[in-house]
């Protein structure tokens, strides 16, 4: 994955440790998490043709991989867009604040891991694009 991503944008290849009895990825500080974590959840079960995210976060910092199938990430930062195919357990990336994010594609065995910074507020979205855009733009 050599793409260039938006801003606030960062691909971190995840240490798997693996032995004749399979593998094991540790996720800390320490193995590339760029901050503390506050929050974890998975999206499962995602219906066919269904999309998700479609918002940016105010502030929040979160690290996504996808532990089984995949989808295809657009991340955007209301100068830059790039898509990407999550599908590997040992790639996640991470989603600064001011990114535009949408998940498209999913495959019906897809569960997606998000770590995040800081406990569930709604008040961190920006679910409007144009609002987005015109915060993104301002800096
Ligand atoms: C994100 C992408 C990658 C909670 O109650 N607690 C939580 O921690 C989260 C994440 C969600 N919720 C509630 C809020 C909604 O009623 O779960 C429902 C579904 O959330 P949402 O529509 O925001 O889901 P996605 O898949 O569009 O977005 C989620 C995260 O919300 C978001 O922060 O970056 O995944």
């Amino acid at each position: 994955m050599e793409q260039e991503l938006p801003k606030g944008c960062r691909v971190i290849t995840l240490p798997v440790r693996g032995d004749e009895r399979g593998n094991l990825i540790a996720l800390e500080r320490s193995t590339g998490v760029p901050f503390g974590i506050e929050r974890l959840y998975f999206i499962f079960d995602t219906q066919a043709g269904v999309a998700r995210g479609f918002h940016a976060h105010r502030q929040l910092r979160q690290l996504v991989a996808t532990m089984a199938g995949g989808c295809t990430m657009i991340l955007d930062d209301g100068e830059q867009r790039t898509e990407l195919r999550l599908d590997r357990r040992d790639i996640a990336v991470e989603i600064g604040p001011m990114v535009w994010h949408e998940m498209h594609d999913f495959s019906p065995d897809c569960v997606m891991t998000v770590l995040a910074e800081a406990p569930y507020d709604e008040a961190d979205y920006i679910r409007d694009y144009s609002e987005f855009v015109d915060l993104a733009r301002r800096g």
